[in-house]
């Protein structure tokens, strides 16, 4: 059975901002993102990690992608990578990555633009006894995972946050065998992968390890178009980070993501409309809506 999402419950399960608190109390979160075919994607889950309430945003990405992140957001902490021939993070830098952020609790946040590097970084960064406080995997990390590219159990406290192309291949079906059966397709992702699963999609689903799942009906066809699903994945990384440090769980933090991303599209489509708004539009109507939640 569906559960829906509500404006009260996720007024209920966002995580608090405290009088007495600082940067260190709303956790931190390392984004592996972005390459050089894919930039953009790496400024837009950034951006959606810090407004989505992260304490501190790193950002490891190659140079270029670097130079870009931090022009539109200088919030941002750079990790500058030397590039692989792949056009990504190169892989020597990965590792060194998971040694420095060993001891420093850190929600990962990795795939959204890594392109044809996903599969070493991913194999770096997420293989067995993984550091991570939390996980958030989207695109390319999980086509990397999908095809066996790194093993070993992915870190307690992960969300996968799927397209439906994403979850046909990680579950070894068709996207339209997917489209049949979403509540089934999302159960069988957090199963099979003891996880929260995201399915995204016209009326995304989350479902959380133990069966629950949940229906969202915020959201519409105006974020169908490249960077609405980058936006989700830090956003959702964001959440996490901070939750965790508040006694939240993943499945709260994706229920919060996958509802406010609607909502903020919903209120940008009725000041842009659906055919003229862009993701990146999005953050403007995301605070608004954050503000009337109180
Ligand atoms: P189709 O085409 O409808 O038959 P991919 P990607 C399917 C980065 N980006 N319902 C779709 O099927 C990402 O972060 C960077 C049904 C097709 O087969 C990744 O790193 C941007 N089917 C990388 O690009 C902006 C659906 O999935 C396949 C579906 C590749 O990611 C763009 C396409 O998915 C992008 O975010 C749905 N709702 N949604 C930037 N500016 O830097 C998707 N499909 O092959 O996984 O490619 O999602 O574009
Ligand atoms: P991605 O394909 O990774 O860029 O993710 C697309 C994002 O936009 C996900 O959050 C989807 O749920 C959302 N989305 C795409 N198309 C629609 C639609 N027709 N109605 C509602 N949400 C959509
Ligand atoms: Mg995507």
């Amino acid at each position: 059975m569906q559960r829906e999402i509500t404006r009260e419950l996720v007024r209920r399960l966002l995580p608090g901002r405290m009088a007495e608190s600082n940067k260190g109390s709303y956790g931190s979160v390392l984004a592996a993102a972005g390459s050089m075919a894919y930039r953009g994607a790496a400024a837009l889950c950034t951006e959606g990690a810090l407004r989505g309430g992260a304490g501190l945003v790193y950002l490891a990405s190659v140079e270029p992608v670097i130079q870009l992140v931090l022009s539109r957001t200088p919030e941002c902490c750079a990790c500058g990578c030397r590039t692989a021939a792949n056009g990504g993070i190169h892989p020597q830098d990965a590792d060194a990555l998971r040694r420095w952020f060993a001891d420093r609790p850190t929600v990962l946040l990795a795939g959204p633009g890594l392109g044809e590097s996903a599969a070493d970084v991913c194999k770096a960064l997420l293989g067995r006894n993984a550091p991570w406080a939390g996980a958030v995997l989207d695109a390319d990390a999980l086509n990397a995972l999908a095809a066996g590219k790194y093993r070993g159990d992915l870190p307690a406290n992960t969300i996968m946050t799927p397209h439906p192309g994403e979850a046909a291949r990680l579950l070894g079906l068709t996207v339209p065998e997917v489209q049949a059966d979403r509540e089934g397709a999302a159960v069988s992702l957090a199963e099979k992968y003891h996880c929260v699963a995201v399915l995204k999609g016209h009326h995304t689903l989350v479902a959380a390890p133990g069966g629950t799942v949940w229906r969202n009906e915020t959201g519409n066809a105006g974020l169908a178009k490249g960077g609405s699903g980058d936006i989700l994945a830090g956003l959702t990384a964001g959440l996490l980070a901070a939750g965790l440090k508040q006694g939240r769980t993943p499945e709260n933090a994706a229920v919060c993501a996958v509802w406010l991303h609607g909502a903020a599209a919903d209120r940008c489509a009725k000041r842009r409309s659906m055919t003229a708004m862009l993701p990146g539009d999005l953050f403007e109507d995301l605070g608004w809506i954050l503000g009337e939640l109180g």
